[in-house]
């Protein structure tokens, strides 16, 4: 207990860095129910995140395409949640969330970073887009720190200037939170994809050594795989196993390389497993098993869920959630609630006891659902803000979810005042999302907009004004950009 006491005043350090000062939040201040800290030292986090992995690709939602032993294990052995939701429908914006528990509208970090596109044919303006998760907000990683947890990234950052990482260079890892660091990207097209093309090999063998290095003391364990991202590659062999697998050659629901692909990411789930038995950490070490994002419908059908990657029906973030805790999670059990990315924040700092919390949060403590303490927890919507033009042609949209009740806007309609703005869906009785009631019931459309624009000014979120040269000059007819003056001195 001393050296926890000892490092509780540190987050002051934090706070006098941060433009959002921490704030006590009485709430969190006591552990769970199971857990006594003047006894035990606080549980070891391992966090592995799979990439654009969808709900339909993990065995235990009844895939059985996909081999997801070790996936299913954790869920099998814990909690499973049927309605976990990524912060985004793509990689930068949810890695945001869920290191700072802050919803992606409030960093201005609403679509992949370093990305360039061309937006000069668009009617509307995109918001400004932060290039970096800034340094002023504060991390799980960098919390946890303050407790005495030895704090390890393997894998995709995302949340930096470009992919270009080095030991020391602000924006990466370390520089928010993590001392140990291990950052790749993913392989080019033309990568053998036999030399451990996503990195799965490394990065389940350099979290185990971290595990190992780190035993005698907490530890937070974050990997973030590159799997199942494109460029889809494989072993020739692996891939071999699932194209005999196929039933129906060609099916987009069933893709033999992101079958190769999960598979070794999943063997080395189990090697995490099983090194948290054999150095006898396992009761006190919470997995959680998440992916960051929908699958790319172009790739994997989403079905039952409709659309994927990029989007915002619900197959682009919809998401596998599971979370073991030997001990303290009942296994088996699984849970219907709606909880999202940056609930993560807040409920791994109730889990630890450091009851400081950014003072804009967006998530909530979801460990109550976790501790089988509640069937159901109060939240009054959730949100998702994505005011750009992704390059796989999705247009700008934001929606509220609020009950069963969902309402995506079209952003660019929205500003335009053109029909077909709204689409809402009872997710309760229509979970593919194919029958939008916005005419039938414009009353409820009125009121969840008003939620969702009321929502977005108390945020601060990025909204998209018309431009006022709308209709356009043609650019596609005048390439050619005007000559500039010649600089003074020159010929
Ligand atoms: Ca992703």
């Amino acid at each position: 207990m001393k050296l926890r006491f000892a490092f509780l005043l540190c987050p002051f350090v934090v706070l006098a860095a941060t433009d959002d000062p921490l704030i006590e939040d009485s709430r969190l201040s006591r552990p769970g129910p199971m857990l006594d800290w003047d006894n035990q030292r606080p549980p070891n986090i391992v966090f592995i995140l799979s990439d654009d992995q969808g709900w339909n690709q993990v065995g235990y939602h009844g895939s059985d395409f996909y081999e997801t032993p070790n996936i299913d294990r954790i869920a099998r052995e814990g909690i499973h949640f049927s309605q976990a939701y990524a912060s985004a429908s793509i990689c930068s914006p949810t890695r945001a969330a869920l290191m700072t528990g802050r919803h992606p509208a409030r960093h201005h970090i609403t679509v992949h970073l370093s990305l360039t596109r061309d937006l000069f044919v668009k009617p509307v303006l995109e918001p400004i887009q932060a290039y970096a998760l800034a340094l002023e907000e504060t991390t799980i990683a960098e919390m946890l720190k303050t407790l005495g947890y030895a704090t390890g990234h393997f894998g995709k950052w995302h949340l930096s200037l470009n992919k270009e990482y080095r030991e020391g260079r602000i924006f990466d890892p370390e520089s928010q939170g993590f001392d140990t660091v291990y950052t790749s990207v993913k392989p080019e097209e033309d990568h053998d994809p036999s030399a451990d093309a996503h990195n799965a090999d490394t990065i389940t063998r350099l979290a185990i050594q971290f595990i190992e290095d780190n035993r005698d003391r907490p530890f937070f364990c974050y990997m973030p795989h590159h799997v199942v991202h494109r460029p889809l590659m494989e072993t020739p062999d692996l891939v071999a196993k699932y194209e005999r697998k196929l039933k129906n050659p060609g099916d987009p629901v069933e893709d033999p390389v992101m079958g190769a692909m999960i598979e070794r990411m999943d063997d080395g789930i189990g090697q995490v497993l099983d090194t948290l038995e054999r150095l006898d950490l396992a009761e006190n070490t919470i997995v959680i098993f998440m992916s960051d994002n929908g699958g790319y419908e172009a790739l994997q059908d989403q079905a039952p869920l409709r659309g994927g990657k990029a989007m915002l029906y619900e197959g682009g973030i919809r998401v596998p959630l599971c979370i073991r805790w030997p001990g303290v999670i009942q296994p088996g059990s699984h849970s219907d609630m709606p909880v999202v990315s940056h609930d993560f924040f807040p409920t791994l700092m109730k889990i630890v006891g450091l009851p400081y919390v950014p003072a804009r949060l967006d998530g909530i403590d979801i460990s109550p659902l976790l501790f089988g303490e509640v069937e159901e927890i109060e939240r009054e919507a959730l949100y998702w803000h994505q005011p750009n033009y992704h390059h796989q042609g999705v247009g700008p949209q934001s929606v509220i979810r609020w009950g069963n009740w969902k309402l995506i806007v079209n952003l660019e309609r929205e500003a335009l005042g053109t029909p077909g703005a709204f689409e809402l869906f009872n997710l309760a009785r229509d979970i593919g999302e194919e029958h939008n009631l916005a005419d039938d019931m414009p009353a409820l459309v009125e009121e969840l907009h008003q939620r969702l624009l009321e929502w977005r000014k108390t945020v601060g979120a990025g909204e998209m004004p018309v431009r006022k040269n709308w209709p356009p000059y043609d650019v596609i007819d005048d390439p050619e950009p005007p000559a500039l003056p010649p600089l003074p001195g020159s010929r």
